[in-house]
Protein backbone atom coordinates (compact mmCIF):
# COMPACT_ATOMS: atom_id res chain seq x y z
CA UNK A 1 0.00 0.00 0.00
CA UNK A 2 1.66 3.13 -1.06
CA UNK A 3 1.32 5.96 1.40
CA UNK A 4 0.62 9.82 0.40
CA UNK A 5 3.88 11.05 -1.94
CA UNK A 6 6.41 12.80 -0.16
CA UNK A 7 7.15 16.75 -2.00
CA UNK A 8 10.69 16.78 -2.30
CA UNK A 9 11.72 19.56 -0.74
CA UNK A 10 15.21 18.27 0.28
CA UNK A 11 17.00 20.47 -2.10
CA UNK A 12 15.35 23.64 -0.59
CA UNK A 13 15.59 22.77 3.19
CA UNK A 14 18.74 21.08 3.16
CA UNK A 15 20.88 23.78 1.31
CA UNK A 16 22.50 26.99 3.35
CA UNK A 17 21.60 28.88 0.28
CA UNK A 18 18.38 28.18 0.72
CA UNK A 19 18.39 28.82 4.79
CA UNK A 20 20.47 32.05 4.07
CA UNK A 21 17.50 33.32 1.88
CA UNK A 22 14.95 32.62 3.88
CA UNK A 23 16.33 34.16 6.88
CA UNK A 24 17.27 37.57 5.08
CA UNK A 25 13.76 37.78 3.40
CA UNK A 26 10.93 37.53 5.44
CA UNK A 27 7.46 37.39 4.14
CA UNK A 28 4.44 38.51 5.87
CA UNK A 29 2.25 35.99 6.52
CA UNK A 30 -0.19 35.63 3.65
CA UNK A 31 1.05 38.41 1.74
CA UNK A 32 0.82 37.27 -1.87
CA UNK A 33 3.79 37.60 -3.81
CA UNK A 34 5.11 37.09 -7.36
CA UNK A 35 6.53 33.01 -6.84
CA UNK A 36 7.54 33.14 -10.43
CA UNK A 37 10.12 35.72 -10.14
CA UNK A 38 10.86 35.52 -6.37
CA UNK A 39 14.11 34.68 -5.76
CA UNK A 40 13.56 31.94 -3.14
CA UNK A 41 11.38 28.94 -4.43
CA UNK A 42 8.33 28.38 -1.80
CA UNK A 43 8.94 25.19 0.50
CA UNK A 44 6.41 23.58 -1.04
CA UNK A 45 4.36 24.16 -4.38
CA UNK A 46 0.49 22.65 -4.09
CA UNK A 47 -1.37 23.28 -7.06
CA UNK A 48 -5.29 22.84 -7.23
CA UNK A 49 -5.83 20.91 -11.11
CA UNK A 50 -8.36 18.83 -12.67
CA UNK A 51 -7.10 15.43 -12.96
CA UNK A 52 -7.94 11.38 -13.60
CA UNK A 53 -7.80 9.89 -10.48
CA UNK A 54 -7.59 5.46 -10.75
CA UNK A 55 -9.06 4.24 -7.85
CA UNK A 56 -8.88 0.63 -9.91
CA UNK A 57 -8.63 -0.52 -13.61
CA UNK A 58 -12.07 -0.04 -14.37
CA UNK A 59 -12.74 3.35 -12.33
CA UNK A 60 -11.29 5.98 -13.20
CA UNK A 61 -12.65 9.17 -12.18
CA UNK A 62 -12.56 12.90 -13.30
CA UNK A 63 -11.77 15.14 -10.13
CA UNK A 64 -9.93 18.51 -8.47
CA UNK A 65 -7.19 17.51 -6.97
CA UNK A 66 -4.12 18.99 -5.33
CA UNK A 67 -0.67 18.28 -7.81
CA UNK A 68 -2.62 15.58 -9.53
CA UNK A 69 -3.01 13.15 -7.16
CA UNK A 70 -4.96 11.61 -4.60
CA UNK A 71 -4.78 11.71 -1.70
CA UNK A 72 -2.73 15.15 -2.09
CA UNK A 73 0.84 15.18 -1.39
CA UNK A 74 2.17 13.98 2.40
CA UNK A 75 3.58 17.67 3.64
CA UNK A 76 5.97 17.20 6.54
CA UNK A 77 6.82 20.09 8.31
CA UNK A 78 8.41 21.22 11.82
CA UNK A 79 6.68 23.02 14.63
CA UNK A 80 7.55 26.31 15.13
CA UNK A 81 9.53 26.05 11.83
CA UNK A 82 8.32 28.99 9.86
CA UNK A 83 7.01 27.26 6.15
CA UNK A 84 5.94 29.22 2.68
CA UNK A 85 4.00 27.47 0.19
CA UNK A 86 2.98 28.78 -3.05
CA UNK A 87 -0.63 27.32 -3.70
CA UNK A 88 -1.70 28.04 -7.40
CA UNK A 89 -5.11 27.60 -8.93
CA UNK A 90 -5.84 25.96 -12.44
CA UNK A 91 -9.02 26.17 -11.84
CA UNK A 92 -11.84 28.61 -13.02
CA UNK A 93 -13.04 29.01 -9.65
CA UNK A 94 -11.76 31.14 -6.14
CA UNK A 95 -10.45 28.53 -4.13
CA UNK A 96 -9.69 28.24 -0.23
CA UNK A 97 -7.30 25.58 1.01
CA UNK A 98 -7.78 25.34 4.58
CA UNK A 99 -5.15 23.91 7.22
CA UNK A 100 -6.99 21.79 8.98
CA UNK A 101 -6.03 21.48 13.32
CA UNK A 102 -3.73 24.37 13.07
CA UNK A 103 -3.41 27.39 15.32
CA UNK A 104 -2.88 29.88 12.17
CA UNK A 105 -3.61 33.57 11.66
CA UNK A 106 -6.88 34.40 9.72
CA UNK A 107 -5.17 35.40 6.64
CA UNK A 108 -3.62 31.96 5.85
CA UNK A 109 -6.22 29.44 7.62
CA UNK A 110 -7.81 28.91 4.66
CA UNK A 111 -11.72 30.23 5.04
CA UNK A 112 -13.57 32.81 3.90
CA UNK A 113 -15.63 33.05 6.51
CA UNK A 114 -13.31 34.50 8.30
CA UNK A 115 -11.78 36.81 5.64
CA UNK A 116 -9.10 34.41 4.21
CA UNK A 117 -8.28 35.90 0.28
CA UNK A 118 -9.37 33.44 -1.88
CA UNK A 119 -6.63 31.81 -4.10
CA UNK A 120 -7.81 33.63 -7.32
CA UNK A 121 -9.00 31.22 -10.75
CA UNK A 122 -5.52 30.99 -12.39
CA UNK A 123 -3.86 32.83 -10.42
CA UNK A 124 -1.56 31.76 -6.91
CA UNK A 125 -0.95 33.30 -3.11
CA UNK A 126 1.86 32.93 -1.49
CA UNK A 127 1.29 32.15 2.01
CA UNK A 128 4.14 31.62 4.60
CA UNK A 129 2.77 30.45 8.49
CA UNK A 130 5.05 28.87 11.60
CA UNK A 131 3.17 25.16 11.82
CA UNK A 132 1.69 24.44 15.27
CA UNK A 133 0.50 22.45 16.83
CA UNK A 134 2.71 18.96 15.79
CA UNK A 135 0.80 16.28 15.20
CA UNK A 136 -1.72 14.50 12.66
CA UNK A 137 -3.19 17.86 10.19
CA UNK A 138 -4.36 18.49 7.36
CA UNK A 139 -5.17 20.62 4.12
CA UNK A 140 -8.29 20.83 2.26
CA UNK A 141 -10.53 22.87 0.19
CA UNK A 142 -13.06 24.92 2.54
CA UNK A 143 -15.51 26.27 -0.62
CA UNK A 144 -19.37 25.72 -0.16
CA UNK A 145 -20.23 23.06 -2.23
CA UNK A 146 -24.45 23.82 -1.92
CA UNK A 147 -26.21 21.43 -4.51
CA UNK A 148 -22.59 21.23 -6.79
CA UNK A 149 -21.39 17.48 -5.70
CA UNK A 150 -17.68 18.12 -7.56
CA UNK A 151 -16.97 21.33 -5.04
CA UNK A 152 -15.41 21.29 -1.52
CA UNK A 153 -14.66 18.58 -0.08
CA UNK A 154 -16.61 16.27 -2.81
CA UNK A 155 -13.66 16.46 -4.56
CA UNK A 156 -10.33 15.43 -4.47
CA UNK A 157 -8.73 18.26 -2.64
CA UNK A 158 -8.00 16.79 0.59
CA UNK A 159 -3.82 15.93 1.74
CA UNK A 160 -2.32 14.85 5.26
CA UNK A 161 0.06 17.04 7.30
CA UNK A 162 2.38 15.97 9.62
CA UNK A 163 4.00 18.30 12.12
CA UNK A 164 6.85 16.04 13.48
CA UNK A 165 6.73 16.64 17.14
CA UNK A 166 9.49 16.90 19.36
CA UNK A 167 8.89 13.58 20.92
CA UNK A 168 6.35 10.63 19.19
CA UNK A 169 3.60 9.53 21.29
CA UNK A 170 4.06 5.60 22.21
CA UNK A 171 6.73 3.16 20.54
CA UNK A 172 6.10 1.72 16.95
CA UNK A 173 8.84 0.70 14.14
CA UNK A 174 7.21 2.75 11.61
CA UNK A 175 4.29 4.54 10.14
CA UNK A 176 1.44 4.18 7.95
CA UNK A 177 -0.49 7.06 6.51
CA UNK A 178 -4.55 6.19 5.19
CA UNK A 179 -6.89 8.61 3.88
CA UNK A 180 -10.20 7.78 3.71
CA UNK A 181 -12.52 8.86 0.60
CA UNK A 182 -16.09 8.39 -1.36
CA UNK A 183 -15.96 9.16 -4.36
CA UNK A 184 -19.23 9.65 -6.97
CA UNK A 185 -21.66 11.20 -4.74
CA UNK A 186 -25.33 11.22 -5.96
CA UNK A 187 -28.11 12.84 -4.11
CA UNK A 188 -30.18 11.01 -2.15
CA UNK A 189 -33.42 10.86 -0.17
CA UNK A 190 -32.27 8.02 2.04
CA UNK A 191 -33.52 7.32 5.23
CA UNK A 192 -31.26 7.28 8.70
CA UNK A 193 -28.38 5.81 9.36
CA UNK A 194 -27.62 3.41 12.03
CA UNK A 195 -25.84 5.58 14.19
CA UNK A 196 -25.64 3.42 17.72
CA UNK A 197 -21.68 3.15 17.98
CA UNK A 198 -21.55 6.07 20.24
CA UNK A 199 -20.96 5.79 23.91
CA UNK A 200 -22.27 7.48 26.84
CA UNK A 201 -25.90 6.74 24.58
CA UNK A 202 -27.65 8.47 26.91
CA UNK A 203 -30.51 11.06 24.78
CA UNK A 204 -32.01 14.24 26.64
CA UNK A 205 -35.79 13.64 26.36
CA UNK A 206 -36.24 17.57 25.65
CA UNK A 207 -34.04 17.44 22.64
CA UNK A 208 -35.52 14.49 20.87
CA UNK A 209 -38.98 15.33 21.77
CA UNK A 210 -38.69 19.13 19.74
CA UNK A 211 -36.65 17.31 17.27
CA UNK A 212 -39.11 14.63 16.39
CA UNK A 213 -42.06 17.06 16.66
CA UNK A 214 -40.18 19.48 14.42
CA UNK A 215 -39.63 16.57 12.16
CA UNK A 216 -43.41 15.03 12.26
CA UNK A 217 -44.61 18.78 11.56
CA UNK A 218 -42.87 18.96 8.35
CA UNK A 219 -43.70 15.46 6.93
CA UNK A 220 -47.73 17.15 8.11
CA UNK A 221 -47.30 19.67 5.69
CA UNK A 222 -46.54 17.67 2.89
CA UNK A 223 -42.52 18.36 2.87
CA UNK A 224 -40.30 15.06 1.67
CA UNK A 225 -37.48 14.41 3.64
CA UNK A 226 -34.03 16.39 2.94
CA UNK A 227 -31.69 15.88 0.33
CA UNK A 228 -28.66 13.31 1.57
CA UNK A 229 -25.96 12.11 0.00
CA UNK A 230 -24.74 8.74 -0.92
CA UNK A 231 -21.40 7.31 -3.04
CA UNK A 232 -20.82 4.87 -5.46
CA UNK A 233 -16.63 4.76 -4.41
CA UNK A 234 -14.61 4.07 -1.89
CA UNK A 235 -11.34 4.25 -1.77
CA UNK A 236 -8.34 4.50 0.94
CA UNK A 237 -5.25 6.23 -0.08
CA UNK A 238 -7.36 6.78 -3.75
CA UNK A 239 -7.18 3.12 -3.91
CA UNK A 240 -10.50 0.48 -4.09
CA UNK A 241 -9.87 -2.45 -1.63
CA UNK A 242 -8.22 -5.09 -3.99
CA UNK A 243 -6.38 -2.42 -6.42
CA UNK A 244 -3.44 -0.75 -4.28
CA UNK A 245 -0.10 -2.13 -2.68
CA UNK A 246 -1.26 -4.08 0.51
CA UNK A 247 0.43 -2.65 3.83
CA UNK A 248 3.00 -5.02 4.36
CA UNK A 249 4.32 -5.85 7.67
CA UNK A 250 6.22 -8.46 9.45
CA UNK A 251 4.89 -10.41 12.71
CA UNK A 252 5.89 -9.02 15.56
CA UNK A 253 6.37 -5.28 14.14
CA UNK A 254 4.28 -2.58 15.72
CA UNK A 255 2.99 -0.16 13.23
CA UNK A 256 1.21 3.27 13.71
CA UNK A 257 -1.29 3.92 11.55
CA UNK A 258 -2.37 7.84 11.07
CA UNK A 259 -6.03 7.33 9.64
CA UNK A 260 -7.88 10.70 7.91
CA UNK A 261 -11.96 10.37 7.51
CA UNK A 262 -11.29 12.86 4.74
CA UNK A 263 -15.24 12.10 3.14
CA UNK A 264 -17.72 15.40 2.68
CA UNK A 265 -20.02 13.70 4.46
CA UNK A 266 -19.94 10.24 6.05
CA UNK A 267 -18.54 8.60 9.46
CA UNK A 268 -16.25 5.98 8.91
CA UNK A 269 -15.69 2.96 10.96
CA UNK A 270 -11.95 0.68 10.60
CA UNK A 271 -11.19 -3.05 11.82
CA UNK A 272 -8.47 -5.34 11.86
CA UNK A 273 -9.96 -8.96 12.26
CA UNK A 274 -7.74 -10.35 14.98
CA UNK A 275 -5.80 -7.04 16.04
CA UNK A 276 -6.58 -4.18 18.35
CA UNK A 277 -5.91 -0.40 17.92
CA UNK A 278 -3.79 0.87 21.03
CA UNK A 279 -5.10 4.99 20.41
CA UNK A 280 -2.27 7.25 20.87
CA UNK A 281 -3.56 10.20 19.69
CA UNK A 282 -6.75 12.03 18.29
CA UNK A 283 -6.88 14.42 15.83
CA UNK A 284 -2.93 14.48 16.54
CA UNK A 285 -3.01 15.32 19.41
CA UNK A 286 -2.11 12.66 22.01
CA UNK A 287 -4.27 11.27 24.29
CA UNK A 288 -3.98 11.20 28.58
CA UNK A 289 -4.94 7.44 28.16
CA UNK A 290 -3.96 5.31 25.53
CA UNK A 291 -6.43 2.55 25.11
CA UNK A 292 -6.74 -0.39 23.12
CA UNK A 293 -10.23 -0.68 21.37
CA UNK A 294 -11.80 -3.15 18.38
CA UNK A 295 -13.14 -0.34 15.97
CA UNK A 296 -12.20 2.97 15.11
CA UNK A 297 -14.90 5.74 14.72
CA UNK A 298 -13.83 8.22 12.78
CA UNK A 299 -16.14 11.61 12.17
CA UNK A 300 -15.70 13.49 8.69
CA UNK A 301 -12.34 15.53 9.11
CA UNK A 302 -11.34 13.45 12.16
CA UNK A 303 -7.73 11.84 12.65
CA UNK A 304 -7.04 8.80 15.00
CA UNK A 305 -3.15 7.46 15.63
CA UNK A 306 -3.27 4.16 16.52
CA UNK A 307 -0.59 1.53 16.86
CA UNK A 308 -1.38 -1.98 16.01
CA UNK A 309 1.06 -5.41 17.56
CA UNK A 310 0.97 -7.32 14.39
CA UNK A 311 0.44 -10.62 15.97
CA UNK A 312 -1.54 -12.61 14.09
CA UNK A 313 0.00 -13.22 10.72
CA UNK A 314 -2.32 -13.77 7.75
CA UNK A 315 -3.77 -11.72 5.18
CA UNK A 316 -6.44 -9.81 6.32
CA UNK A 317 -8.68 -6.73 5.21
CA UNK A 318 -8.25 -3.54 7.25
CA UNK A 319 -11.98 -2.33 6.14
CA UNK A 320 -14.89 -0.64 7.35
CA UNK A 321 -17.75 -2.55 9.23
CA UNK A 322 -20.02 -1.58 6.68
CA UNK A 323 -20.21 -4.59 3.74
CA UNK A 324 -21.76 -2.31 1.28
CA UNK A 325 -18.98 0.41 1.85
CA UNK A 326 -16.21 -2.15 2.08
CA UNK A 327 -17.55 -4.00 -0.69
CA UNK A 328 -17.29 -1.01 -2.98
CA UNK A 329 -14.15 0.01 -1.86
CA UNK A 330 -13.44 1.16 1.47
CA UNK A 331 -10.52 -1.18 2.68
CA UNK A 332 -6.87 -1.73 2.48
CA UNK A 333 -5.13 -5.75 2.32
CA UNK A 334 -2.81 -6.63 5.19
CA UNK A 335 -0.09 -8.92 4.33
CA UNK A 336 2.55 -10.43 6.42
CA UNK A 337 5.70 -10.96 5.38
CA UNK A 338 5.33 -14.98 3.94
CA UNK A 339 1.36 -14.73 4.19
CA UNK A 340 -0.65 -15.98 1.27
CA UNK A 341 -4.57 -16.71 0.22
CA UNK A 342 -7.24 -14.44 0.15
CA UNK A 343 -7.90 -11.11 2.30
CA UNK A 344 -9.69 -12.03 5.23
CA UNK A 345 -13.04 -10.14 7.25
CA UNK A 346 -14.29 -11.11 10.26
CA UNK A 347 -17.16 -8.80 11.39
CA UNK A 348 -15.89 -7.46 15.28
CA UNK A 349 -18.43 -7.65 17.91
CA UNK A 350 -20.01 -4.89 19.43
CA UNK A 351 -18.14 -2.15 17.89
CA UNK A 352 -18.68 0.95 20.41
CA UNK A 353 -16.62 4.08 20.03
CA UNK A 354 -16.46 6.39 23.99
CA UNK A 355 -14.12 9.53 23.98
CA UNK A 356 -13.97 9.35 27.44
CA UNK A 357 -11.63 6.16 27.95
CA UNK A 358 -9.13 8.19 26.59
CA UNK A 359 -9.76 10.82 29.17
CA UNK A 360 -8.02 11.80 32.28
CA UNK A 361 -8.44 14.19 35.65
CA UNK A 362 -11.21 16.57 35.58
CA UNK A 363 -11.39 19.63 34.01
CA UNK A 364 -9.86 23.24 34.89
CA UNK A 365 -13.24 25.59 35.05
CA UNK A 366 -14.27 27.76 32.74
CA UNK A 367 -14.36 31.36 32.73
CA UNK A 368 -17.74 31.36 30.66
CA UNK A 369 -19.99 28.84 29.16
CA UNK A 370 -21.40 29.47 25.71
CA UNK A 371 -24.68 27.97 24.77
CA UNK A 372 -25.28 26.55 21.35
CA UNK A 373 -28.46 24.61 20.41
CA UNK A 374 -28.27 22.85 17.03
CA UNK A 375 -31.90 22.37 14.94
CA UNK A 376 -32.84 21.02 11.78
CA UNK A 377 -35.64 22.79 9.74
CA UNK A 378 -36.09 19.70 7.12
CA UNK A 379 -36.33 20.28 3.80
CA UNK A 380 -36.21 23.93 4.08
CA UNK A 381 -33.69 24.97 1.01
CA UNK A 382 -34.94 23.86 -1.97
CA UNK A 383 -35.15 20.48 -0.65
CA UNK A 384 -31.81 20.28 1.22
CA UNK A 385 -32.44 20.34 5.14
CA UNK A 386 -31.35 23.53 6.35
CA UNK A 387 -29.65 23.74 9.95
CA UNK A 388 -29.72 26.24 12.37
CA UNK A 389 -27.42 27.88 15.60
CA UNK A 390 -29.21 29.20 18.30
CA UNK A 391 -31.85 29.67 15.30
CA UNK A 392 -30.21 31.46 13.04
CA UNK A 393 -28.53 29.65 9.80
CA UNK A 394 -25.35 31.38 9.31
CA UNK A 395 -25.58 33.80 6.29
CA UNK A 396 -21.80 35.11 3.99
CA UNK A 397 -24.54 38.44 3.45
CA UNK A 398 -24.17 39.74 7.13
CA UNK A 399 -20.79 37.58 8.21
CA UNK A 400 -21.92 38.80 11.80
CA UNK A 401 -19.84 37.11 14.30
CA UNK A 402 -22.43 35.33 16.88
CA UNK A 403 -20.12 35.38 19.85
CA UNK A 404 -17.92 38.43 21.20
CA UNK A 405 -15.49 36.70 23.03
CA UNK A 406 -12.56 38.17 25.13
CA UNK A 407 -8.92 37.32 24.58
CA UNK A 408 -7.21 35.01 27.58
CA UNK A 409 -10.77 33.35 28.52
CA UNK A 410 -11.26 30.18 28.79
CA UNK A 411 -14.68 29.31 26.63
CA UNK A 412 -17.22 26.20 27.61
CA UNK A 413 -18.79 25.39 24.68
CA UNK A 414 -22.13 23.45 25.99
CA UNK A 415 -23.73 21.79 23.10
CA UNK A 416 -26.91 20.50 22.43
CA UNK A 417 -28.06 18.61 19.53
CA UNK A 418 -31.58 18.35 19.12
CA UNK A 419 -31.71 16.54 15.68
CA UNK A 420 -31.28 12.65 15.13
CA UNK A 421 -27.67 13.15 12.98
CA UNK A 422 -24.62 13.61 14.46
CA UNK A 423 -22.55 16.55 14.17
CA UNK A 424 -18.64 16.43 13.45
CA UNK A 425 -18.66 19.55 14.63
CA UNK A 426 -15.43 21.54 14.59
CA UNK A 427 -13.47 24.58 15.54
CA UNK A 428 -10.70 26.42 12.97
CA UNK A 429 -7.46 28.08 14.39
CA UNK A 430 -7.81 26.17 18.13
CA UNK A 431 -7.61 22.89 19.88
CA UNK A 432 -10.37 22.33 22.24
CA UNK A 433 -10.73 19.81 25.24
CA UNK A 434 -13.65 17.47 25.56
CA UNK A 435 -15.05 18.40 29.30
CA UNK A 436 -18.50 16.47 29.03
CA UNK A 437 -19.77 13.70 26.82
CA UNK A 438 -23.61 12.89 27.05
CA UNK A 439 -23.79 13.37 30.65
CA UNK A 440 -19.93 11.95 31.69
CA UNK A 441 -17.46 14.37 32.94
CA UNK A 442 -14.14 13.89 30.94
CA UNK A 443 -10.63 15.68 30.84
CA UNK A 444 -7.48 15.23 28.80
CA UNK A 445 -8.45 14.58 25.19
CA UNK A 446 -7.77 17.32 22.68
CA UNK A 447 -9.09 17.81 19.69
CA UNK A 448 -10.52 20.28 16.61
CA UNK A 449 -13.52 17.74 15.64
CA UNK A 450 -15.67 15.84 17.73
CA UNK A 451 -18.45 14.00 16.88
CA UNK A 452 -21.58 15.33 19.02
CA UNK A 453 -24.60 11.99 18.45
CA UNK A 454 -28.38 12.75 18.15
CA UNK A 455 -30.07 14.47 20.38
CA UNK A 456 -26.85 14.40 22.22
CA UNK A 457 -25.18 16.96 24.36
CA UNK A 458 -21.39 17.89 24.88
CA UNK A 459 -19.08 20.31 26.35
CA UNK A 460 -15.82 21.49 25.53
CA UNK A 461 -13.22 23.70 26.04
CA UNK A 462 -10.76 26.23 25.04
CA UNK A 463 -8.69 28.73 25.41
CA UNK A 464 -9.37 32.04 23.49
CA UNK A 465 -5.01 32.86 22.31
CA UNK A 466 -5.61 33.17 18.94
CA UNK A 467 -7.06 36.50 18.03
CA UNK A 468 -9.40 37.46 14.98
CA UNK A 469 -12.36 36.07 13.44
CA UNK A 470 -12.24 32.45 14.15
CA UNK A 471 -14.92 29.72 12.03
CA UNK A 472 -16.79 27.11 14.37
CA UNK A 473 -19.60 24.67 11.94
CA UNK A 474 -20.45 21.10 11.60
CA UNK A 475 -17.97 19.14 9.40
CA UNK A 476 -20.92 17.55 7.20
CA UNK A 477 -20.83 19.08 4.11
CA UNK A 478 -24.34 19.08 3.94
CA UNK A 479 -24.61 20.45 7.13
CA UNK A 480 -22.17 23.47 6.84
CA UNK A 481 -23.57 24.35 3.15
CA UNK A 482 -27.25 25.22 4.70
CA UNK A 483 -26.80 26.85 7.54
CA UNK A 484 -24.80 25.21 10.50
CA UNK A 485 -21.64 27.93 11.23
CA UNK A 486 -21.28 30.27 13.09
CA UNK A 487 -18.01 33.11 14.10
CA UNK A 488 -16.55 33.52 16.64
CA UNK A 489 -14.35 36.52 17.22
CA UNK A 490 -11.91 38.38 19.43
CA UNK A 491 -9.06 40.88 19.51
CU1 LIG B 1 -23.75 18.32 11.07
Amino acid sequence: MASPRFLDRREFLESSTFTALASAISYPSGVLAQPQSAEVKADYTLRIRHAKVELAPNHVISTTTYNDQFPGPLVRLKEGRRVTVDLFNDTDVPEQLHWHGQNLPVDVDGAAEEGTPHIPAHGVRRISFIPGPSGLRFYHSHLIAGSNLTAGLYSGQAGLVYIEPRREPGQFDREVFLVLKEFEPKLTRGGDMAMDFLRPSATDGKLEEAGKNAMAASLKRGMPHGYEVGYELFSINGRMLGHGEPVRVKAGERVLFHVLNASATEIRSLALPGHTFTVVALDGNPVSTPTSVPTLWIGTAERVSAIVEMNRPGVWILGDLDDDDRSHGMGVVVEYAGATGKPRWVKPQAPTWDYTVFGKGTAIAPDETIDMLFEKVNAAEKGFNQWTINGIAFSMHTLRAMFQLQKGRRYRVRMRNASDDIHPVHLHRHSFELTRIAGKATAGVMKDVVMLGGYQEIELDFVADNPGRTLFHCHQQLHMDFGFMALLDYI
